[in-house]
């Protein structure tokens, strides 16, 4: 089984766990016949960003295609007419210490920074037209959902939590289970999620964190690129559609670390390494491309607006 496959099924293994059936079992019978294994890690201090990893439909598309004007106007929003996101900060802690949990506000603002010069084109890519404005930090004592593993903790936390509809993006820190770093709900399902919509990020992968390579804050940024309908680089291998997206080039398996010179792929230039939506780490990821901004722009329009 291929590296790819791997670090798929082990996504659907952690879905099905969290409760995204209808993701999940897209995803196993699309899959290679039950073959059900963890991503072998490739070094030390590697970690799978998350486990939306196979999204095996794109409803983006056909949205696009039914409503052609909205689509494109949304496609060519420019930084100058951003629009900005709210964001509510959830603070999960198993006590008062930050190794606890107990981020300081310093930290958080250092995390909507981190994302606003992302979604800025600041760090190198394109604009996409996305702004971030925390509106508020909610802090809770809970060690079951410090520990963040399964369905019904993270559905409770959430259903506690959560902040407004899809609009609002709501970011949950804890230490997450299963070595990942984070996980994200799709736009496009954020109807069909409901309470669930939302990131959670570990609390260590922040600015400032113990995760070395993992710790500017990075994770968030990858996070949200999925809850603004983005898919990873690698998706769909070096087929076509890949990952819808026509300006990134296509990816036969997940980059990590920073491979400068990977090129898993005939044609479409080298691996797109340095992309929001790869897996590499933090340091080698610093940008977003036109055709992401676009459709994420397009995803916010279809699912997202108010
Ligand atoms: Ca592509
Ligand atoms: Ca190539
Ligand atoms: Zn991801």
């Amino acid at each position: 089984m291929s590296k790819v496959k791997a670090i798929l099924i082990g996504a659907v293994a952690a879905a099905l766990v969290l409760g995204l059936a209808p993701l999940a079992q897209a995803v196993l019978v699309a899959g290679t016949g039950g073959c059900i294994e963890r991503a072998e890690p490739v070094g030390r201090g590697f970690r799978p960003r998350d486990d939306v990893a196979a999204p095996v439909r794109d409803e983006l598309s056909a949205w696009v295609r039914r409503h052609p004007t909205r689509a494109a106007r949304a496609g060519e929003r420019s930084g100058s007419r951003a629009v900005t996101i709210p964001v509510w900060v959830h603070v999960i802690r198993k006590d008062l210490t930050v190794e606890g949990g107990n981020l300081p506000g310093s930290r958080i603002r250092a995390q909507i920074a981190v994302l606003n010069d992302a979604f800025g084109g600041r760090t190198g890519g394109a604009a996409t037209g996305f702004r971030f404005e925390l509106q508020g930090v909610t802090r809770t004592t809970n060690k079951s959902w410090f520990n963040l593993t399964g369905y019904g903790q993270e559905r409770r936390m959430k259903e506690a939590l959560k902040v407004g509809g899809p609009e609002t993006l709501n970011i949950y820190t804890a230490k997450l289970g299963a070595n990942l770093l984070g996980w994200a709900y799709l736009a496009q399902d954020a109807d069909e999620v409901g309470v669930l919509d939302g990131v959670v990020v570990h609390y260590q992968s922040l600015p400032g964190g113990s995760f070395s390579i993992y710790s500017e804050g990075d994770t968030a940024t990858h996070e949200v690129g999925h809850w603004l309908d983005l898919f990873h680089t690698f998706e769909g291998g070096c087929e076509a559609p890949g990952d819808y997206v026509d300006d990134t080039a296509p990816e036969a398996s997940p980059a990590f670390y920073c491979p400068v010179g990977r090129d898993t792929c005939a044609g479409g230039g080298l691996d797109p390494i340095t992309n929001f939506m790869d897996y590499t780490q933090d340091s080698c990821m610093f940008e977003f491309t036109a055709g992401q901004a676009a459709r994420m722009q397009q995803a916010w329009a279809a699912y997202r607006a108010a």
